[in-house]
């Protein structure tokens, strides 16, 4: 479908609006009273969102790809049909090719409260040839009080199914070196950089490059900024492990900019290869995220 033809179908003035954007992606604008959030169809991509009476919540990389077929570097990339890299198949694209594909407009939908948009991909040639499985994912993103997005797998084939899949949200901060975050005392975990067991205790902090999966008590935790004097709350459903992430000063990527990964914070609600998810035929599974800025 044209632009012309997604704001006449699905568009609704001052809430939902199409736009060309990049390399002939389609950007889309929600808006609800409580808040703003742009995403682009190519790869269900949530760039930028913006709470009422709060500064931007996401990052984005002035160095990222703007090119289809490269992964956009910040926003909210999905991951998925698989987390990360394919240890037995190096040259897949790393955290699946949902977010490197075009996704097409399913519905949408407003109130007085939300502004809502659900986004398809369905198996084609190009998914099968990397990933040989039907499937039909939906994925819904509602602006109101808080961003809620949730993506769920249909497996429409004939055959069991397993994945992994994660939000990878890029929160904004002011420094990497003054944010914490909350409830994961107690969290058992592992460190995907040495590959050493750990549980956490007290408070985490990025301490140098950090990648580590914890298995919270909670749904739900808090990331705690206090250079920028807010809280950024993820609660999630649909896995009980996250992933934290921060690149260090040291990882050299061609499309974060040097100093850039002071200014971010990755805590991703993922069911990583650790704990991947079988979906029977005719099943579903739905991975869900909410995200709150409070001051
Ligand atoms: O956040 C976990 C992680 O898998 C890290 O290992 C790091 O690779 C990060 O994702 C970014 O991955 P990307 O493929 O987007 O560069």
């Amino acid at each position: 479908m044209t632009v012309q033809e997604l704001n006449q179908r699905y568009g609704a003035r001052g809430r939902i609006s199409f736009q060309e954007g990049f390399d002939g992606a389609v950007i889309i604008s929600l808006v609800s009273r409580y808040g703003a959030c742009e995403l682009s169809l190519y790869g269900a991509h949530i760039l930028s969102y913006r709470p009422v009476g709060h500064g931007p919540v996401l990052f984005l990389s002035k160095k990222s790809a703007w090119q289809k077929g490269l992964s956009i570097r910040g926003g909210i990339p999905v991951c998925w049909p698989w987390f990360g890299a394919v240890d037995e198949s190096p040259d897949l694209p790393r955290h699946g090719f949902a977010r490197i594909q075009d996704w097409t407009v399913v519905a949408s939908e407003y109130t007085n409260d939300y502004t809502e948009l659900t986004l398809g991909l369905k198996d084609s040639e190009e998914s099968r040839a990397l990933w040989p499985w039907k499937f039909e994912l939906k994925y819904t993103i509602r602006v109101g009080e808080s961003l809620r997005v949730a993506l769920t797998t249909g497996n429409v084939d004939e055959r069991p199914m397993e994945i992994s899949e994660g939000f990878h949200p890029y929160f904004r901060i002011r420094e990497i070196e003054t944010v914490s975050v909350d409830r994961l005392d107690g969290a058992r975990g592992v460190d995907c950089l040495s590959g050493e067991e750990r549980k956490q205790t007290g408070m985490f902090s990025f301490a140098g490059e950090t990648d580590r999966i914890l298995y919270p008590k909670a749904n739900g935790c808090t990331l705690v900024d206090s250079g920028l004097g807010r809280g950024i709350t993820v609660t999630f459903q649909g896995t009980r492990s996250l992933v934290l992430w921060n690149p260090g000063k040291d990882k050299v990527m061609a499309d974060v900019e040097e100093g850039e990964y002071r200014q971010f914070a990755c805590v991703e609600p993922a069911n990583t290869k650790r704990d991947r998810v079988a979906i029977p035929p005719g099943k579903t599974h739905t991975l869900s995220m909410e995200i709150q800025c409070r001051s």
